[in-house]
Formats: C-alpha cells, sequence, structure tokens
C-alpha cells in the first residue's frame, strides 16, 4: 500500500436484526488493526468513529414515505451522509479509506464517498446478495439492501443520499453467493452486475474466479473498493456474524483472494478502498472473527508470507 490508511469506524446496527454488530469497529482494533497495518511499513491513522444515534428512542419507521419497508432509513441516511462526507475527505487527502462496521448498510455511504469524483468498480465478498429493495425485503433490514440502494434501485432511485455517484452495474461482481432470497433474486438477475455464487467457486477456484472478478472491477474505472461481509467466510471461520451461512470460504480461499487483491492493487484500476463489515463480537468466539478481518485486511494491503 502506498498511501497513508486512514481507519473510520462506523459503530451501527440498525441496518441488521441482531444487536451487537455496532461493537465491531472495537472489536477489530482491539484485534490490532493499527499496529498489524504498521508492521507492513505502512502508515495508518485512526480517525475515530462517525457518530451512529441509538436504536432506543428513535422511530423505526423514520424516512416515511420513502422508505417502504425499511427500518431505520432516516437513521442510515444521517449515518451514510456523514461516512460519505468522511471517506470522500479521505480520499481527497490522499488516504486509503479503511471502513470498519457495523452492519453492511454502511457500504452506501462508502460507496457514495468513494465514488464522488472517481468511476469505481466493486468486489463485494458476501455470502448474500444484498439485492433486496424495500419492496422485495422480508426482513426490512437495510444490510440486505445495501448493493441494491448503491445502484439506485427501487425506492432507492428516488433518494439523493443512496446511489452512489459514479458506480455502473457493469463493474460490480458479487463472490461467494449461497442466500439469496426468492423475491430478491429476479433483483440480481435483471441486474447487469455479475455474481458468482459458491457453485462458481468450487467449479473454478477462487483465484480464477476472483481475478475475474477484478477485470469486471477494474474495466475502465479509476479504482475498485472491497466490501468484505465476513458471512462470505465459512462459519467454522468467522462464527461472529449476524447471518451465518454453511457452505463459505475456507481460511486459505479467503486470504488467496486478499493476496490477489493486493497484487492488483499496483495497477491501474487500483484499490480505492475496503470495508470490514458485520463483524458481531457477541456472537463471536474469543475475537476470533474480528482478528481474521485484521488477517485479511493486511493480506489485502501487501502482507506476504515469505
Ligand atoms: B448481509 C436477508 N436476505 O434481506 C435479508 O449480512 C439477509 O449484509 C441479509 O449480507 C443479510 O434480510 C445481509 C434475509
Ligand atoms: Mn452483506
Ligand atoms: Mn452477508
Ligand atoms: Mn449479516
Amino acid at each position: 500500500m502506498d498511501r497513508n490508511v486512514r481507519i473510520i469506524g462506523v459503530p451501527m446496527d440498525l441496518g441488521a436484526d441482531r444487536r451487537g454488530v455496532d461493537m465491531g469497529p472495537s472489536a477489530i482494533r482491539y484485534a490490532g488493526l493499527a499496529e498489524e497495518i504498521e508492521g507492513l511499513d505502512v502508515t495508518c491513522t485512526d480517525w475515530g468513529d462517525v457518530h451512529v444515534p441509538r436504536p432506543e428512542g428513535t422511530d423505526p419507521d423514520s424516512g416515511a414515505p420513502a422508505s417502504g419497508d425499511a427500518k431505520f432509513l432516516g437513521e442510515t441516511e444521517t449515518v451514510c451522509t456523514r461516512l460519505a462526507h468522511e471517506v470522500d475527505d479521505a480520499v481527497a487527502g490522499g488516504d486509503f479509506p479503511l471502513v470498519l462496521g457495523g452492519d453492511h448498510s454502511i457500504a452506501i455511504g462508502t460507496a457514495s464517498g468513494v465514488s464522488r469524483e472517481a468511476e469505481t468498480g466493486f468486489v463485494w465478498f458476501d455470502a448474500h446478495g444484498d439485492f433486496n429493495t424495500p419492496a422485495t425485503t422480508s426482513s426490512g433490514n437495510v444490510h440486505g439492501m445495501s448493493l441494491a440502494a448503491v445502484l439506485g434501485k427501487g425506492s432507492f432511485a428516488d433518494t439523493d443520499w443512496a446511489p452512489a455517484p459514479n458506480v455502473s452495474e457493469e463493474n460490480v461482481a458479487l463472490v461467494g453467493l449461497r442466500s439469496i432470497d426468492e423475491a430478491e433474486r429476479p433483483n440480481i438477475r435483471d441486474s447487469d452486475v455479475t455474481a458468482y455464487s459458491m457453485t462458481d467457486i468450487d467449479a473454478r477456484g477462487v483465484t480464477e474466479v476472483v481475478g475475474e472478478a477484478l477485470d469486471i472491477a477494474t474495466d475502465g474505472t479509476d479504482g475498485v473498493h472491497v466490501s468484505l461481509d465476513l458471512d462470505w467466510l465459512d462459519p467454522t471461520e468467522a462464527p461472529g456474524v449476524g447471518t451465518p451461512e454453511r457452505g463459505g470460504v475456507s481460511y486459505r480461499e479467503a486470504h488467496a483472494a486478499m493476496e490477489i487483491i493486493a497484487e492488483r492493487a499496483a495497477e491501474p484500476g487500483r484499490l480505492a478502498s475496503m470495508e470490514l463489515v458485520e463483524v458481531n463480537p457477541i456472537l463471536d468466539r474469543h475475537n476470533r472473527t474480528a482478528e481474521l478481518a485484521v488477517e485479511l485486511a493486511t493480506s489485502a494491503l501487501g502482507k506476504v508470507i515469505l
């Protein structure tokens, strides 16, 4: 990594059902994130946390009427707008934004900030599609709608905060899918994103699939944003997540993917930003998932075995 890494925490849990994911940024810091990055001879500055309103005393229906069946949409807009500003500020200052969640709804803010001045491709590592809209969601949780929001799907099209300014569907790759809702599936199929399921990884191997995902995300863009939902990994490796799904990638497959990202970071279409989301310390075992998040981030930033 050739830039200073700017750590931005977002203790957000309003987009998910399971409380505790708001402690993700603390757990990831406690697992030694800054120290490990500095161990790579990369400078690193921790900018602290973006303020997130507490759910108690707030109204889940805020943001109506545009919210439809999305909970805490008003608060999500507030947090994502703040985060977008922080990320934009980091990029403008020549820093590399490393955003710590919090639930995956924060990706709407990261995407807005990083793509404000630059065409940005996305590689979205996840067990889930995060492609629901307020019209298709069965849970009302915005973390299951975040990619659809970034791309301005459904009623998100009518908002000025959700669609990211410079992200084209053609430059978005989803990797590792294994749990898609019935009503969500057509949203993905009818879009121009490229979706790789675990079946693709089984058949072709993680290195080929991630290499192709990076081809898609770098094609004609200025940079790539990596959104890493820790439930992408198998729950045996990453138990501390709110929506675990069996059959995820292994520890080594996850590292291999991050190492490919690091290799490509020096090329045009280089790594623009990264976020680590959905770490829930309450559901974790001895901070194992947070430690894994740190390991994978350092892999993506250039850590090698030899
Ligand atoms: B995550 C579900 N599809 O919409 C929904 O963890 C789960 O950010 C979404 O990928 C999981 O609530 C969201 C059932
Ligand atoms: Mn997700
Ligand atoms: Mn997920
Ligand atoms: Mn989740």
